[in-house]
């Protein structure tokens, strides 16, 4: 589905990332993988797309500083020549009560997630439209864009921010043919969540939620951004696709 293409996936070293940055492979994408001081995983996910025959390159950055979404294009350009699709998926939860939120908390995931996501959709952007055929964009959002969390009241914007992020791109960048849809993970077991579902009463009750019997995997998610990303869905721009087991839905 992604033959010939590049692809950029940010925060790749882990989790839906990860499993993302294989699945662009595995279809075909030449792939560079951003991470930020995770040089073991970032590496041994390259390998495992060099060992299943595909083609991989690392960039660290921290995603949250300007200059790390012009890095991640150069690199992919020096790499492989070019740049046609990015995910902008790195992202943090770090759980934390709303009435005593440290000041740092709130501003850390908020330059993770959403000011990240605009420094480096705006760097791809305007790689893509100096390349001049077009290109796609997938922002992981979150069920959480939808429904809030005790636990998540500076995290929730944020996956609110991007899904807007994506539609107002679309408008602005589809006279480039570029365009940017966003997907909504449910609860999918990653690290992000290991130390919140080690809990097994909001395990068991969020397990309950979902209608299709099981927590996602990061898998899950990465064949829907695969196709996002391919040809096959090339009218679909400034959508959100909900990719949770039903949760959503699941009110009684
Ligand atoms: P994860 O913790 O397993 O992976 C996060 C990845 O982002 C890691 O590779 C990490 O190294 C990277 N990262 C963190 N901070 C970074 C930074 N400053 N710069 C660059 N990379 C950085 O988490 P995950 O569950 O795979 O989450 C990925 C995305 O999916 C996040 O945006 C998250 O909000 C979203 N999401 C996750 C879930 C879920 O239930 N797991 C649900 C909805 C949305
Ligand atoms: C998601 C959603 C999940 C949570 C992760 C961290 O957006 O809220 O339930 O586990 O974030």
């Amino acid at each position: 589905m992604l033959s010939g293409k590049v692809a950029l996936v940010t925060g790749a070293s882990r989790g839906i990332g990860r499993a993302t940055a294989l699945a662009c492979a595995r279809e075909g994408a030449a792939v560079l993988l951003n991470h930020w001081r995770d040089q073991a995983e970032a590496e041994s996910a390259v390998r495992e797309i060099e060992t299943a025959g595909g083609t991989a390159a690392l960039v660290e950055g921290d995603i949250a500083l300007p200059e790390t979404a012009t890095q991640c294009i150069e690199a992919a350009v020096e790499a492989f020549g070019s740049l046609d699709v990015l995910v902008s998926n790195a992202g943090i939860c770090p759980f934390h009560s709303f009435l005593d939120m440290p000041l740092d908390v709130f501003e850390r995931t908020l330059s993770v997630n959403y000011r990240g996501a605009f420094y480096v959709t705006q760097a791809a952007a305007n790689q893509m439209k100096a390349q001049g055929r077009g290109g796609a964009i997938v922002a992981i959002s979150s069920i959480s864009a939808l429904v809030g969390g005790e636990m998540q009241t500076h995290y929730t914007p944020t996956k609110a921010a991007v899904h807007s992020l994506m539609q107002s791109c679309a408008i602005a960048l589809g006279r480039y043919d570029i365009r940017c849809n966003s997907v909504m993970p449910g609860t999918i077991a990653t690290d992000i969540n290991k130390e919140d579902l080690a809990d097994v009463k909001k395990r068991t009750y969020m397990e309950g939620r979902i209608p299709l019997g099981r927590l996602g995997r990061p898998e899950d998610i990465a064949d829907v951004v695969t196709f996002l990303a391919s040809d096959r869905a090339r009218y679909v721009t400034g959508a959100a696709l909900l990719v949770d087991g039903g949760a959503f839905v699941n009110l009684q």
